[in-house]
């Protein structure tokens, strides 16, 4: 009997330690997971961490997501609501010119044709291959060494 008890007890804690484990791909509403918010066709979520690009780009793909693309200033202004809460902090997104200088990628593979660059960015100052967002007094898009730690935003497909 005691060995049911302590079974059904491990059972239990697995299935709650799942549930914890996979509450990011649990559906919503909004067809976005938990604490993810949508806009148009994607879910974003703020990560608060700090750490390098690469990093960010691998936690994010841990979620079945990547670095945020940008494609428009309606959808940049998207994210920077997210960031509002706090602060508007300097996070980086996903693009990178770290493959080939001045020709600029986004992780998740969609192409790049909106930018919003801060006057004098991109300046490569002392290879800077990462771009960073919120940055200076109008919030526009500065880049920066990619081994820089900040917070950052995902983004998946709905
Ligand atoms: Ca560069
Ligand atoms: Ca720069």
């Amino acid at each position: 009997m005691k060995l049911l008890t302590v079974a059904a007890l491990l059972c239990a804690m697995m299935v709650l330690t799942m549930a914890v484990a996979n509450s990011h791909l649990v559906k919503r509403s909004n067809g976005c997971p938990y604490r993810w918010t949508r806009h148009s066709d994607r879910c974003f979520y703020y990560v608060p961490t700090t750490m390098s690009w690469a990093r960010a780009e691998r936690n994010c793909l841990s979620m079945g997501a990547n670095l945020a693309s940008v494609h428009s200033i309606r959808e940049y202004q998207k994210i920077q609501r997210l960031t509002a809460h706090y602060g508007y902090p300097q996070i980086w997104i996903g693009g990178t010119d770290a493959p080939q200088e001045g020709i600029w990628l986004w992780s998740d593979g969609t192409s790049f044709h909106y930018s919003h660059w801060c006057p004098g960015e991109p300046n490569n100052d002392r290879n800077q291959h990462c771009i960073q967002m919120n940055y200076g007094d109008s919030k526009c898009w500065d880049d920066l060494r990619c081994d820089a730690h900040l917070p950052s935003v995902c983004a998946k497909k709905v």
